[in-house]
């Protein structure tokens, strides 16, 4: 027994290597480009014994819309500035915001932990496999810790002293769409599918793709659902940098022996005034009108908000 003892308090003694001194982590260790990100800062430790009275977080260039939570007991700022360049963000772009966020006038005992939350997104400038690191400056009554160092490439955070929290980016799960075609005419429609719509957004991205397998053009002239009280056949642009989407004018044109994708940050089915939200998993039944096919009936599979690309979410939508 005493040797088992041993042995056990051994292999306990070596896991605290890996970065697990920082006093100060991210919840959320994982995010996937173009999709939110709920960032909770953990603080574990005063300074050296002292109280917490302060937290400072940066928020990395690439992840944009910041957002902090309010605390009872904290008195929350933000600075704001430019990003580098204009992000994709919903049914825009956004190319300002918040930079860092801080939390004042609390008082942290060391033997006590807490919880600074913010939301944001992270913007598709990041690829599967990167880190993004969120600098934390924490200040107490007596002294700081600036938990800001980032590992340069090839190293890692378990040689650095006050590591800066990371998140590792990793890839969306894809949508899988049922793969059943529906025939109208010569027309082939495919996977039609819509974006779940969180936090009572009352508008909805369509997707689906359109084959036209005979020797005429159609047009695809709009579309319904019956959960919304509109539908438009909408096309996304850039114009001088900024990300912008408009009705189709006449008609979204199918030639002969052409397939038609409608997606995300492309054209698209815009379905607006909500009647009811849309969940994953759900199956909805809706209509696509085609100038020579006419009224299609076709059923949207409802697919999990982060489903590659922007659309839908909480956001405004602006026509
Ligand atoms: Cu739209």
């Amino acid at each position: 027994m005493p040797i088992t003892l041993r042995l056990t308090l051994a292999g306990f003694l070596v896991l605290p290597v890996t970065g697990a001194w920082a006093h100060a982590v991210l919840e959320h260790k994982e995010a996937t480009p173009d999709a939110a990100y709920r960032g909770v800062v953990q603080i574990t430790h005063g300074c050296a014994g002292s109280s917490t009275t302060q937290v400072s977080v940066t928020i990395p260039e690439g992840v944009v819309g910041a957002k902090p939570m309010p605390k009872p007991g904290w008195r929350v700022t933000t600075t704001k500035g430019a990003y580098a360049k204009a992000y994709p963000y919903y049914h825009g772009a956004i190319s300002e915001g918040v930079k860092s966020i801080t939390w004042a006038g609390g008082s942290l005992p060391d033997d006590q932990v807490d919880e600074f939350t913010f939301f944001a997104r992270v913007s598709d400038a990041f690829t599967p496999g990167q880190t993004v690191y969120f600098p934390v400056q924490q200040d107490c009554e007596a002294g700081s810790q600036s938990w800001s160092e980032i590992p340069t490439a090839g190293t890692s955070t378990r040689d650095l002293k006050q590591p800066a929290p990371g998140v590792r980016i990793v890839a969306a799960r894809t949508a899988a769409p049922a793969v059943t075609a529906i025939r109208a005419g010569t027309l082939s429609i495919q996977a039609p599918w819509a974006r779940a719509t969180p936090n009572g957004a009352k508008v909805a991205g369509g997707y689906l793709s359109i084959t036209n397998t005979g020797t005429e053009p159609d047009k695809l002239t709009g579309a319904s659902l019956e959960r919304a009280n509109r539908g438009e056949v909408h096309s996304m642009s850039m114009d001088g940098g900024v990300m912008k989407m408009a009705p189709v004018e006449g008609g979204l044109v199918i030639k002969p022996g052409e397939t038609v994708t409608l997606k995300p940050g492309g054209y698209h089915l815009m379905f607006t005034d909500l009647k009811q939200p849309l969940m994953k998993g759900d199956t909805v039944d809706g209509t696509l009108t085609f100038e020579t096919a006419g009224t299609v009936p076709v059923a949207f599979t409802v697919e999990g908000i982060t489903a590659q690309v922007p659309n839908a979410g909480e956001h405004q939508h602006e026509h």
